[in-house]
C-alpha cells in the first residue's frame, strides 16, 4: 500500500521580507499558514520597506540562497513546492535553479516579480529582468502579471484591453518557454473587465476569471494570488477551481482595502479576513477563454 505523507503541504518561499508595506514574505507566510501549509522562508533580501516607497533600506542575501540550500540537503529536508520571487541580483537566479535542480520531485513555481503598471520595479536591472525567462524555463507554473508577462515575451506593454485570441496566444508562447502551466494575473479584457487568465498545456484548456474594477492596485496582491493558488493546488484543487479560489479572496482583500482609504503602499488587507481562507464554498465563477 502506498504510503500517504501526513502533515502540512512544505513549501520553500524564495522571496524578499520587508518591514512595512505588505508584500512578499509578509503575505505569503500568513496566507499559507492558514491554508495549512507549512512555509519555509528563504529570504532574497531584507527591505525596511517595499520598493514602491521610493526610499527605502536593501540588505541583498545573494550569499544567503546557496549554503542555506547546502544545509537543507544535508539534512535530507524535502519539499513539495518550491516557489520563488523577488530576487535582489541576477546572481539569485543561478542560486534559484540550483534550487530547483536540487528537488526535482517538488512542484517549481516562478512568479517572474519584475514590474508592474508598464514598469520594472526600481532595483530590478535589466540583465536580471533578461535571466527572468532561465526561471520560467524550468517552472511548473508561472503567474506573471501582464508587466512581466510582456517582458518575458519581448512585447511592448499593451497600451489598450486584451483581445482574448492575442491572450490565448501569448499562454501558449509563455507556456513554450518552459512550463505546463501559466497563469497571468490583472488583465484587461476588450470585451470588459480585468482578468486572471490561465493556461494548463497538457489539458489544452484556458480559463478565465473576471474580478471586479478597483481603481487602486495594492502592494502584495500578486503574491497574496500565487500564496491561494498553490495552496489550492497543493490541496488537490484543478487549475481553475485554484484561479477562483486565489481570486475571490484576493478581490474581497481589495474591496476591503479599498473601504478604509489607505494608500496603495501599506499593501493588501487581509488581516481581519485570513480566517475565510479555510471556509468552503462553491469555486464555479470561472468560464472558458
Ligand atoms: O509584490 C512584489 C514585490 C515584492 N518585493 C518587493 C517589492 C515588490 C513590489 O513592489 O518592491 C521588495
Amino acid at each position: 500500500m502506498t504510503e500517504l505523507m501526513e502533515g502540512p503541504k512544505r513549501v520553500a518561499a524564495i522571496h524578499d521580507i520587508s518591514g512595512i508595506g505588505r508584500c512578499s514574505l509578509t503575505v505569503i507566510i500568513p496566507v499559507l499558514s492558514a491554508m495549512g501549509v507549512q512555509v519555509c522562508p528563504v529570504p532574497t533580501a531584507v527591505l525596511s520597506a517595499h520598493t514602491g516607497y521610493g526610499e527605502f533600506v536593501m540588505r541583498d542575501l545573494t550569499d544567503y540562497i546557496t549554503p542555506a540550500l547546502e544545509h537543507y540537503k544535508k539534512l535530507g529536508t524535502s519539499f513539495d513546492c518550491i516557489y520563488s520571487g523577488f530576487l535582489a541580483s541576477s546572481e539569485q537566479i543561478d542560486h534559484c535553479l540550483d534550487f530547483f535542480a536540487s528537488y526535482p520531485d517538488s512542484f517549481k513555481v516562478v512568479d517572474p516579480v519584475m514590474g508592474d503598471n508598464g514598469t520594472s520595479y526600481k532595483t530590478y536591472t535589466p540583465e536580471l529582468c533578461a535571466r527572468m525567462s532561465e526561471l520560467a524555463a524550468v517552472a511548473d507554473l508561472i503567474t506573471p502579471n501582464l508587466t512581466e508577462a510582456a517582458i518575458l515575451l519581448g512585447e511592448p506593454y499593451p497600451d489598450g484591453a486584451m483581445d482574448r485570441n492575442v491572450l490565448r496566444s501569448w499562454l501558449v508562447r509563455l507556456s513554450q518557454l518552459g512550463p505546463g502551466q501559466v497563469v497571468i494575473t490583472s488583465v484587461p479584457m476588450r470585451a470588459g473587465g480585468i482578468s486572471t487568465v490561465g493556461y494548463d498545456r497538457d489539458k489544452n484548456s484556458f480559463w478565465r476569471i473576471t474580478g471586479e474594477y478597483v481603481p487602486i492596485s495594492y502592494s502584495g496582491s500578486g503574491d497574496m494570488f500565487t500564496s491561494i493558488l498553490i495552496g489550492g493546488i497543493l490541496g488537490g484543487d484543478s487549475l481553475p477551481i485554484a484561479m477562483d479560489r486565489a481570486e475571490v479572496f484576493t478581490q474581497s482583500a481589495i474591496k476591503h482595502t479599498y473601504s478604509y482609504g489607505t494608500p496603495w503602499t501599506d499593501g493588501i488587507m487581509f488581516e481581519p479576513l485570513l480566517g475565510r481562507l479555510r471556509a468552503d464554498r462553491d469555486l464555479c465563477e470561472y468560464t472558458e477563454l
